[in-house]
Order: structure tokens, then C-alpha cells, then sequence
């Protein structure tokens, strides 16, 4: 039998079980990826319908399963479900867009930001069923209360977001990666510890029944890509 455990310096490695295909299946699949990929939107319609706690559970150990710097996985994820504490976050971020819109976002921010037709008003932190609230981990703190490094910190969370996000999607839901700023407020409310600063605000669930999002065009490979063979 294929020895599927081993020591290399001293520290365990497992074999990993490749998944390889043949090319024409790598094509097949990548194309039914992408085009499944182009179908997420961000959404800020959200229906009050709830979602099941087992789905939340899934799409967050998906986002955990991101590469890390160091494997320290230097994420937290708090969900908010309680009625007050989303009435709460909706009130602070509330009080900070309305200061952003009335003077803090330059004109020409504003003016990039007007085919989204956003403004101050959030009223999807209390309608939605779930708020994702992303912390990044500068630091942990161990038992001891001793701090211990962590590496590649937004490049690390950044990547388990996009996880999340895929995952969200590949459960039917919705979301809106929402960036109130500032958003020390969410630290306050969650009463997180001094390690943790919040990355992204996630309200989750499913769209209203009818849904507009504004018509947008990806930039094409050439735009994006550059290949050096
Ligand atoms: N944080 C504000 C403004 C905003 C900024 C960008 I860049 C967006 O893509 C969307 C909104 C808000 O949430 O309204």
C-alpha cells in the first residue's frame, strides 16, 4: 500500500490527492466555471427570507478553507442574525455614509459611484437575514497572553472574502461586500478583542423577488490579462 503519511523535517506531511483531468474535461470544466462565476451579482435587494443555519455553517468553513500566510488562517467571522444588534450596526454605518455622502467622498468618487445608485440610506443591515462581519487578525493572542505573528494579513482575509463570496453564491444566495467607512463602530458593537479590526461588512440572504442591478460590462481578457509566453 502507497504510504500516505510521512515526516520531512521533522514536521507531518499527508499525500495530497491530486485531482487531475484530462484537458479536454480542464476546458470543459473551466468554461462551465467561469460561466457560472459571471452569474453572481452583487446584490442590495434583499428579501427577510431566512436561510438555513446549516448553509451559513458551509459557506464560512468554505471561506476558512483559503490559503493563508503561514496557515494561521487570520480571519474571524461573526454573524449577526439579532434583530437589535443589526438595528445597531445599521444606525452607526447610517451615521458615518450620511457624512461620507454629504462631503467626505469627493465629486469625483460620487460620480463613479452614481451608476450604482447607492446613497447614505442601508436599510439591507436589517433586512437581511444574515450580516457577515469580517475581522482581520494583525496578530493572535495566545492562551498565555502572549501575541504571535501573523503574515500576508489583507492579502490572506482578501482571499477567504472571495472564498466566502463564491460559496455564497454556490448556495443560491446573495450578498453585498458593504464597506462602511470608518467602520470601527463594528468592533465596539461585537465587542471583539484588541487583535481583531473589521475588513468587510457581508449582508447575506436571498433577493427580493424582483430584482434590478445595474447592466455592467466586465472588462474583456485583453483588458485584464497580460501573457507573457
Ligand atoms: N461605502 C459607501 C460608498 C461606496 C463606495 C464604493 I468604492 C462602492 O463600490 C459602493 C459604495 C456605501 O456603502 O454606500
Amino acid at each position: 500500500m502507497e504510504q500516505s503519511e510521512k515526516i520531512i523535517g521533522g514536521h507531518p506531511f499527508t499525500r495530497f490527492k491530486s485531482i487531475t483531468q484530462t484537458e479536454k474535461k480542464s476546458i470543459s470544466k473551466s468554461i462551465e466555471f467561469y460561466k457560472w462565476l459571471d452569474s453572481r451579482r452583487t446584490v442590495r435587494d434583499f428579501s427577510d427570507r431566512s436561510v438555513p443555519r446549516e448553509v451559513v455553517e458551509n459557506i464560512l468553513k468554505s471561506a476558512s478553507t483559503a490559503p493563508s500566510g503561514a496557515h494561521k488562517q487570520p480571519w474571524t467571522f461573526c454573524i449577526v442574525s439579532n434583530p437589535v444588534i443589526k438595528k445597531a450596526i445599521r444606525e452607526a454605518a447610517e451615521k458615518e455614509e450620511y457624512e461620507n455622502y454629504h462631503g467626505r467622498m469627493s465629486p469625483e468618487w460620487l460620480e463613479d459611484l452614481s451608476p450604482f445608485q447607492t446613497d447614505w440610506s442601508k436599510p439591507f443591515l436589517e433586512i437581511a437575514p444574515h450580516l457577515i462581519v469580517v475581522f482581520k487578525k494583525s496578530y493572535d493572542i495566545l492562551p498565555s497572553g502572549a501575541k504571535r505573528n501573523n503574515y500576508y494579513v489583507l492579502e490572506s482575509v482578501g482571499i477567504a472574502c472571495g472564498f466566502l463570496l463564491t460559496a455564497i453564491h454556490n448556495a443560491g444566495l446573495v450578498a453585498l461586500t458593504h464597506t462602511p467607512s470608518p467602520m470601527n463602530f463594528l468592533s465596539k458593537i461585537l465587542s471583539r478583542p484588541e487583535n481583531e479590526r473589521p475588513f468587510l461588512l457581508i449582508p447575506i440572504g436571498y433577493p427580493t423577488e424582483e430584482t434590478f442591478v445595474p447592466k455592467l460590462k466586465r472588462k474583456k481578457l485583453d483588458e485584464m490579462a497580460v501573457f507573457y509566453d
